[in-house]
């Protein structure tokens, strides 16, 4: 007898209906409508290797990315902001077949080489097209790139079986239906907005409106006409915080909204408090990651607990481990130990990176424990307070990842840079702003500040880009020539 079929990803789309899946700007589609549109170019794509989607902040990326979801085939979301180190980087690593765009995206030259497909949403003359078998659950459906404290970025391998078992964790701790119509505006080619912000509301059957970009009128806008739910990293938190008191519209949305969730960074307690009491609503604040998908959450309706990450979603096991290797049982809200993370929601491994994969994991990748990097204390309610990370050499600046080497890498290349040392400084809109200190090839003629922001985002991307640019005449450094970054001046 035949094995039976994987039960689908996207269960509303195997039976689709009129009701509404995507808005975005002018662009709005059924289920029925998507599955016309994805399915045609889901034929079109099938049996085709890992395929590139220009992830620009649009319904076309949501398409082409179900698109290639339905035909088994792994996507690579790729930042349209990408400069050209950082997209050679990616386009080698993982090697796509093909390049999904909007017909009227600009590509750049480093994608010239690739047959590419357009994106449509019309799905026109496709309404026979049988939607491929669903795949192996534990195939690759995203490749999601994020960075290390040290070289280019690495692809993180997330299975149909991870992005399923997190977002119905998610489903089970926020009681998420298909009744929800979720709003944002993050951009598409990171698991926050993507994985969670897409292909989440998708799965459930619900609606997703993506605002384009951020801002808080369209938040205002989209939640006053039916939005239930609102997604955002801690910088558009306290964006809106900001501008709540002059902006009773904006108020009254976010008063009506049935869940507003932060993640991908600390939200500060004051703006948790200051939502708060304009509000009258607490801000629901989970913890993730690139590897790992979702791993814990405060629940909403439970006790309003700012300044913590809650406790494990459905299905995921959460340690914490002590510098010496041995495990915390206690809940004393004080002993610090590293977040380890076992369950179905975590990554298949780094791309071309066994090296990586098995030093990622506390006894080894098959079985073993995802080490996230982050320092944790646990509650006597046994929720997780992230206290810090173990890697100094990664920032979080606007919830981007982002690896000093990686920049100080760059800095090195511009021509009035000798030296270079990066390093992330709390910033209020940001949570840390990116700060480079750079010795001048010429002192007496040091490059300009905006020279090296520029040639930065050129180079990466405008997030990497230095906010601050200190010169020095030199770097401090120990007797073996590492910079001691903790010397370095304070601003
Ligand atoms: C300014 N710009 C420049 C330059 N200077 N461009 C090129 N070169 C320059 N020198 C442009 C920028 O590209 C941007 O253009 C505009 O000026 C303003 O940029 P900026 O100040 O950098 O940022 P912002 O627009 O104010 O962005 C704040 C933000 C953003 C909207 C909060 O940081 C953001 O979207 N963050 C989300 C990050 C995220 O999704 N992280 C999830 C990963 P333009 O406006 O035209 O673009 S973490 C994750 O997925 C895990 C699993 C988790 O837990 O969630
Ligand atoms: P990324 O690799 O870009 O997926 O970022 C993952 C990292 O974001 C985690 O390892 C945490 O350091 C951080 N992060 C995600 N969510 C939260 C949160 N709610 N509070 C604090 N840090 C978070």
């Amino acid at each position: 007898m035949d094995a039976p079929l994987p039960p689908p990803l996207f269960p509303a789309l195997a039976a689709p209906t009129d009701r509404p899946a995507l808005r975005c700007g002018p662009d709005v589609l059924s289920y029925a409508e998507l599955a016309r549109a994805a399915g045609a170019l889901a034929a079109g794509i099938a049996g085709s290797g890992r395929v590139a989607v220009w992830a620009a902040p649009t319904a076309r990326t949501a398409v082409a990315v179900v698109a290639a979801l339905l035909a088994g085939v792994p996507a690579v979301p790729l930042n349209p902001r990408s400069g050209e180190r950082e997209l050679a980087h990616i386009l080698g690593d993982s090697a796509p077949e093909l390049v999904l765009a909007g017909p009227a995206d600009e590509l750049p030259a480093a994608l010239a080489a690739l047959p590419r497909v357009d994106v449509e949403l019309d799905g026109e003359g496709s309404g026979a097209v049988p939607p491929p078998a669903e795949a192996d659950p534990e195939s690759t459906a995203l490749i999601v790139y994020t960075s290390g404290t040290t070289g280019p970025p690495k692809g993180v391998l997330l299975s149909r079986r991870a992005v399923a078992a997190s977002l119905d964790a998610l489903a089970e701790a926020w009681a998420w239906t298909a009744d929800d119509v979720l709003v944002h505006g993050l951009p598409l080619f990171h698991v926050h907005g993507l994985v969670l912000g897409v292909l989440g509301p998708l799965r459930r059957g619900g609606e997703v409106r993506h605002l384009g970009g951020f801002s808080a009128e369209g938040v205002a806008r989209e939640l006053a006409s039916g939005g239930t739910m609102l997604f955002g990293v801690p910088t558009m938190y306290h964006r809106l915080a900001d501008a709540l008191p002059g902006d009773p519209a904006l108020v009254k949305a976010l008063s009506g909204a049935r869940l507003l969730v932060s993640g991908s960074a600390a939200l500060p307690v004051r703006d948790h408090e200051r939502i708060a009491a304009a509000t009258g609503r607490t801000v629901v604040e989970r913890y993730g990651m690139s590897e790992t998908l979702m791993n814990t959450s405060v629940r909403p309706g439970g006790p309003p607990r700012p300044g913590t990450v809650g406790t494990p979603l459905p299905g995921v096991e959460v340690r914490l481990v002590e510098e010496d290797g041995s495990v915390l049982d206690g809940s004393d809200g004080e002993t610090v130990g590293e977040v380890q993370v076992r369950g179905p929601n975590l990554f298949s491994g780094y791309l071309n990176r066994p090296d990586a994969t098995e030093a990622a994991f506390d006894g080894g990748a098959a079985g073993g424990w995802f080490r996230t990097g982050d320092m944790a204390v646990r509650e006597a309610d046994g929720t997780i307070r992230l206290v810090g990370r173990k890697a100094t050499d990664l920032i979080k600046s606007g919830g981007y990842k982002i690896g000093a080497g990686e920049i100080e890498n760059a800095l090195l290349d511009h021509p009035g840079v000798r030296e270079a040392a990066v390093t992330g400084e709390p910033d209020p809109d940001l949570g840390e702003r990116i700060v480079a200190w750079v010795v001048p090839s010429d002192p007496a003629d040091p490059p300009a500040d905006a020279a090296l922001a520029d040639h930065v985002a050129r180079l990466l991307a405008p997030h990497k880009r230095p906010r601050v640019v200190r010169l020095l005449p030199s770097l401090p450094r120990n007797d073996l020539g590492k910079v001691l970054k903790k010397r370095l001046p304070r601003g």
